[in-house]
């Protein structure tokens, strides 16, 4: 039998050898890296011990009183979910296939000619950001050396295709001295665009701006990608938040589908769902024939099971329970607009309070802007002073979450725009 002494002998003795090893230890060369630019704000927040510190860092949403919400049509689910007592089971690398089919339906519309034919297929994805990152790899190693997204874009788009072997370039898209969508510089871009490349497009509710196109300059852009042969990928992380309804929000990709575009798609249910941490999402493709999808997603299986196996099962059997029952649909559908309407209304009330602090400078922007942020126009240095004198944590590029602007903490916010800007 081993004794306890023998057992704290060889504890002593690796002590001593590991003393001696330490200089060669594989690890002296890390450096500390940077914190991420959003969600390291969390980090950066927890340390600081103002009383009236605010967070409108991570694009989460809060209710009125700052706290995570967590939708009813959620909880209703996931009960259901544990009085059924489900196995645990490993899900197939594709994912929950139930879950695909219902998430294609609410992309791409329920009646898509495109989905019945069968040429919509997809996976289920760790989200979008994960989605994102199969995506990238997928058509990296099909053959494509570039992807094209808008200036400026989600930040963590640009590691996540630069992980993926991508070249990331730029095509316009904001035009920061008027506060309003560049259509004419992005139009010019594209146009110069070689044919064949990957064009990403935000669906709706563009991060970090806030501005979209409108109905009728989405149906230049379909027209322009079809003249100059480009790939269009759609990152649908809001279908919901920008307009309330997550019907209309899908608009963008559903014209493009209806125009005969063979396309990608990512879609997240961490906002409109609010189910953040439960990394639900679909990566899909529109093929040209059911044959020619199903083949893509065999590649899209091919990059999955190497990398992290197969998704988690929780998240997306929620998705599916709410969006097959169609009493929770309805609720669902309620819910999200609740979360888009309480932001608009911070949205006025932001401006409002600015209006009422005394500031001259123009904030209409923040009202005429659509989805999770305002794009508030404050620069760098005007952020850090905000964070060092105020105690308000927004990303350096002077992104605001409205989901984490309420009742309570808006003529905060308000003064202390204010305050760095005058
Ligand atoms: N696309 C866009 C445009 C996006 O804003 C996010 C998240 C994602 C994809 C990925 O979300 P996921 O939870 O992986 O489905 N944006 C917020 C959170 C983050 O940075 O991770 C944000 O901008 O705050």
């Amino acid at each position: 039998m081993i004794s306890k002494q023998f057992i704290s002998r060889l504890g002593r003795q690796s002590q001593r050898m590991s003393a001696r090893w330490q200089s060669t230890s594989p690890f002296a060369a890390y450096e500390m890296a940077p914190l991420d630019p959003i969600i390291g704000l969390n980090e950066e927040f927890q340390r600081d011990d103002f009383p009236q510190k605010v967070i409108v860092g991570v694009g989460a949403y809060r209710d009125d009183a700052g706290k995570p919400y967590v939708l009813p049509c959620v909880r209703e689910a996931e009960q259901r979910l544990v009085e059924q007592k489900l196995d645990m089971e490993y899900s197939g690398i594709a994912g929950d296939q139930k879950f695909v089919d219902l998430s294609l339906k609410f992309g791409y519309g329920e009646d898509s000619s495109a989905l019945k034919e069968g040429r919509i297929q997809g996976v289920q994805a760790l989200s979008g950001t994960g989605g994102l990152r199969v995506f990238g790899e997928l058509i990296r190693r099909h053959g494509q050396k570039h992807i094209y997204v808008p200036n400026p874009t989600w930040g963590n788009h640009i590691p996540i295709f630069q992980n993926s072997g991508l070249e990331v370039r730029k095509y316009r898209y904001y035009d920061a001295s008027n506060s309003s969508l560049d259509f004419d510089g992005m139009i010019k871009d594209i146009q110069d665009i070689p044919a064949g490349s990957c064009v990403l497009l935000h669906a709706c509710a563009h991060n970090p701006t806030g501005m979209d196109p409108t109905l009728e300059q989405w149906k230049q852009l379909s027209e322009l990608f079809k003249k100059k042969q480009l790939f269009p990928f759609f990152d649908a992380a809001y279908q919901g938040f920008a307009s309330g309804d997550a019907i209309l929000d899908a608009a963008s990709l559903r014209m493009f589908v209806d125009d005969g575009h063979l396309l990608g798609t990512i879609q997240s249910f961490s906002k409109n769902f609010g189910l953040y941490g439960h990394r639900v999402g679909t990566l899909s493709v529109v093929g040209s024939n059911a044959d020619e999808a199903a083949r893509v997603v065999s590649q899209m299986k091919m990059v999955i099971r190497p990398m992290y196996s197969n998704p988690p099962r929780h998240g997306a059997r929620i998705v599916s329970t709410i969006l097959d029952d169609p009493k929770l649909k309805s609720d669902f559908y309620e819910q999200c607009k609740g979360m888009a309407n309480r932001i608009n209304t911070m949205r006025t009330k932001l401006r409002d309070e600015l209006e009422a602090v005394g500031s001259t400078r123009n904030w209409d922007h923040i009202v005429k802007q659509i989805g999770m942020f305002a794009y508030s126009g404050l620069n760098k240095e005007q952020v850090m002073e905000m964070r060092a004198k105020h105690h308000l944590y927004c990303t350096a590029d002077g992104r605001i979450s409205m989901a984490g602007v309420t009742t309570n903490n808006v003529s905060y916010i308000a003064n202390a725009m204010h305050d760095v800007s005058k």
